[in-house]
């Protein structure tokens, strides 16, 4: 028999190469989406007539149990989030309502319609924050430093409590920052690329950054949503921890990212204090041994590797978007 997944959040990062992944192992991918005036199918462009498409938002608890009636999902992956850590300080209450609550609404219309379904719940390495132990594992005590790592606790912990009141399967995972050439402009790492890929072809002559001091456990999101479809793969439902266990300053991404196309980030690079956050996370590094251990899973992108491939993929956009306004120009 076919399986059926549903997926919220399918038109970002993860959305994308999920869907990729499942569609490869011959499920039927159903996508929820919410309506934009403009909408936007770039990650999923390639994919997109394979994706059996649902309108809802996540905000909408009506819209979700139709969802889930449509689709009557063998297993569920709630990937939809305001999900910029900065963007939640100055919308803390719509970061509440997105990322906290409405993961409230996707269980409650699972539980109502398909109490059977196997339940992914996105959550993230943002929930540990402050610093209270390093590496950071599943029982690791969380102390969250944004609304929206405050608002990924209660979508974590709602999420727990349904698997114990109701019994279902529902299963968090905690992942750690995971990028890809898909990633949004706005989170450091695409932010680098597509600068370096702008300045080193000359049409950028500078890049306005926040704290280079901040540590992060970069994977690539490729490997990581391999780890969401193993966990509801196993018998029990549990959480698990998904990482490399290696950290590098946002330093060493602006000088891997530079040096790559022979430059030097010192000169371009200027601190801007738009992009320091109110309280930082200084620090993350998780220990995913139980996820390698019971999952089986393993990593196949490092570090160097994926900063690379940022790269390679930005010049290859930036330089065609370039020739293409040229030739607008010239007509
Ligand atoms: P993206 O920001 O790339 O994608 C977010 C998705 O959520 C988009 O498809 C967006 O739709 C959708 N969405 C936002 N609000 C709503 C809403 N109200 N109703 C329906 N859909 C909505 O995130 P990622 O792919 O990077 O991350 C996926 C999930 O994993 C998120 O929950 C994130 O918080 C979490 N996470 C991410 C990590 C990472 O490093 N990437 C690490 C740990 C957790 P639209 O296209 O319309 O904007
Ligand atoms: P993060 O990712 O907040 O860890 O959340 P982001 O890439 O935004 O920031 C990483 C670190 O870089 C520092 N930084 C900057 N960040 C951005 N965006 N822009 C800058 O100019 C800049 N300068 C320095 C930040 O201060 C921070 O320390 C991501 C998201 O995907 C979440 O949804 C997810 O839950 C977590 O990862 C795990």
């Amino acid at each position: 028999m076919q399986k059926r997944a549903l997926i919220t959040g399918i038109t970002g990062q993860d959305g994308s190469y999920l869907a990729e992944l499942l569609l490869d192992k011959g499920y039927e991918v159903y996508g929820l989406r919410r309506r934009t005036s403009t909408p936007n199918y770039e990650n999923v462009s390639h994919i997109k007539d394979k994706i059996k498409w649902i309108s809802g938002d996540l905000t909408d608890l009506a819209s979700l149990i139709e969802a889930v009636k449509a689709s009557d999902p063998d297993e569920v992956y709630n990937l939809a989030a305001q999900s910029f850590v900065a963007a939640s300080w100055p919308q803390p209450l719509l970061t509440g309502q997105i990322t906290a609550l409405s993961v409230t609404n996707m269980l409650e219309a699972v539980r109502i319609m398909k109490p059977t379904a196997r339940f992914y719940q996105a959550s993230s390495s943002e929930m540990y924050g402050k610093v209270v132990e390093t590496p950071q594992k599943e029982t690791t005590p969380f102390y969250p430093r944004s609304p929206y790592g405050v608002s990924k606790v209660y979508g974590h912990w709602i999420t727990v409590n349904y698997r114990e009141s109701f019994n279902m399967f529902a299963c968090s995972g905690i992942l750690f920052n995971h990028e890809s050439p898909r990633r949004g402009h706005e989170f450091v790492t695409r932010k680098v690329t597509d600068a370096v890929a702008r300045i080193k072809l000359g049409l950028q002559k500078e890049l306005r950054m926040g704290n280079l001091d901040s540590l992060r456990d970069w994977g690539f999101a490729g490997d990581y949503v391999k780890a969401m479809w193993l966990m509801l793969q196993q018998d029990e439902p549990e959480d698990y921890v998904i990482s490399t266990g290696e950290m590098h300053t946002v330093k060493e991404l602006l000088e891997v990212a530079f040096s790559y196309v022979g430059l030097n980030y010192e000169d371009y690079v200027v601190i801007d204090q738009e992009f320091v956050r109110p309280a930082e996370v200084d620090l993350l590094l998780g220990d995913c041994t139980k996820a390698k251990a019971k999952l089986g899973w393993e990593l196949n992108v490092g570090f160097q590797q994926l900063v690379h491939m940022m790269v390679d993929e930005d010049l290859k956009r930036v330089r065609a978007e370039d020739r293409y306004n040229q030739l607008m120009l010239t007509h």
